[in-house]
């Protein structure tokens, strides 16, 4: 077979092996083995020195005539599977925007921020403006400018997580607050000397068994009322009151005396349980009653602590959890659940 003939029949293989090509990987491989440095093509063009004087011309022109002629057929072609492989990709990835759309559940306020929002409310109603105080308390605060101070047996009623660090102020030591009334001091040291009505929520943290009704962290809402001439009646009015608010008007609940350092008199706030409905039960401690709340007229020695002369002035205080209360609005029959991060609770509300 003469160079001209092998060199046509090259051109009519790789044009056919072209056509056959179907893939970008298929072509290059197609392209190195015609067009590149070692390919068909340029191997031929090579062999010109070896032909006779006078066929090289015609040879050489032959070559590059056919190398160009591959060169456009493999753009061609090269056009041709980018648009494919673009469809196919297309075909595959393609969404159909008429399928209805998968639900976004969206988040909801956990169930103490309603309580503790209602709460605010329920207060609101009655002139009471919320007053925030910290969590990590100085001992001071929370037990003796309250009438408890060391060694007195009522610090057994809050047993406490203590906080290494003491801090700035004179050693004082520190500590996660056992509930909300050293917020009481804070407000009236800061206040005085103007009449008061607030209400303070936050966190209490309490070393103590965790139980069905009872939580090592949990919310309180305190309340303080100072100001003259104020009386035990309108502690258990704001009482009745925000139980009335809370629960409807038909809710039963009693107030029942107590003991408080930080009080005199001390009461206790309860409501009927609607666990047992009175049969008695371990969330209200066989009672038939659920504890809400401790309250009492501001004790001479605290007002006179926080600046108050308490030969002028007078006040209540109440401190009802959050958590305990929202059991029996909600009907929540374990306090664990509160913070148990289980959904199928938290959905609940
Ligand atoms: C107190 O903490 C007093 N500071 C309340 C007070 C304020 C009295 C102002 C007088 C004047 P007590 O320890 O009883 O009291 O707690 C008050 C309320 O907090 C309880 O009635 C209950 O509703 C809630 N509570 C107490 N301990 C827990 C606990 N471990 N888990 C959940 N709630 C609790």
């Amino acid at each position: 077979m003469s160079s001209f003939d092998e060199l046509e029949q090259i051109r009519e293989q790789a044009l056919a092996e072209l056509a056959d090509a179907r893939t970008t990987a298929a072509l290059e491989s197609w392209e190195d083995r015609y067009l590149g440095r070692k390919g068909e093509i340029t191997q031929r063009a090579r062999l010109v020195g070896q032909l006779p004087q006078e066929d090289r011309p015609a040879y050489g022109q032959r070559v590059n005539e056919i190398k160009r002629l591959l060169g456009q057929a493999f753009e061609a072609r090269a056009e041709e599977i980018k648009r494919t492989e673009l469809a196919t990709q297309l075909s595959a990835e393609a969404i159909d925007v008429t399928l209805p759309g998968r639900p976004v559940i969206p988040g909801h306020l956990h169930l103490t921020t309603q309580a503790l929002r209602e709460l605010y409310a329920i207060f609101g109603k009655m002139g009471f403006e919320v007053y925030e105080a910290p969590d990590v308390e100085l001992e001071a605060y929370n037990f003796d400018l309250l009438n408890i101070p060391e060694y007195h047996p009522a610090r057994d009623m809050w047993d406490t997580f203590w906080v290494k660090d003491t801090g700035e102020e004179s050693g004082d030591r520190r500590l996660l607050r056992t509930h909300t009334s050293p917020g009481q001091m804070r407000a009236m040291r800061e206040r005085c000397p103007e009449p008061i009505r607030v209400i303070l929520p936050g966190k209490c943290y309490r070393y103590e068994q965790i139980t069905v009704r009872s939580e090592h962290q949990f919310y309180q809402l305190e309340g303080l009322a100072v100001g003259k001439g104020i009386t035990m009646t309108d502690l258990i009015g704001t009482l009745t009151q925000f139980a009335r608010l809370f629960y409807g008007p038909d809710k039963a609940v009693r107030v029942r005396s107590s003991y408080f350092p930080f009080t005199e008199p001390s009461v206790e706030l309860d409501a009927a349980c609607i666990f047992c409905h009175g049969a008695g039960c371990a969330v209200c401690k066989y009672t038939g009653w659920l504890e809400l709340a401790g309250a009492g007229m501001v004790h001479p020695v605290v007002l006179a602590n926080g600046g108050y002369d308490p030969d002028v002035w007078s006040g209540f205080a109440f401190g009802p959890g959050v958590e305990r209360p929202a059991m029996l609005r909600y009907s929540v029959e374990d306090i664990r659940l509160f913070y148990g991060n289980d959904l199928r609770f938290l959905r609940r509300f």
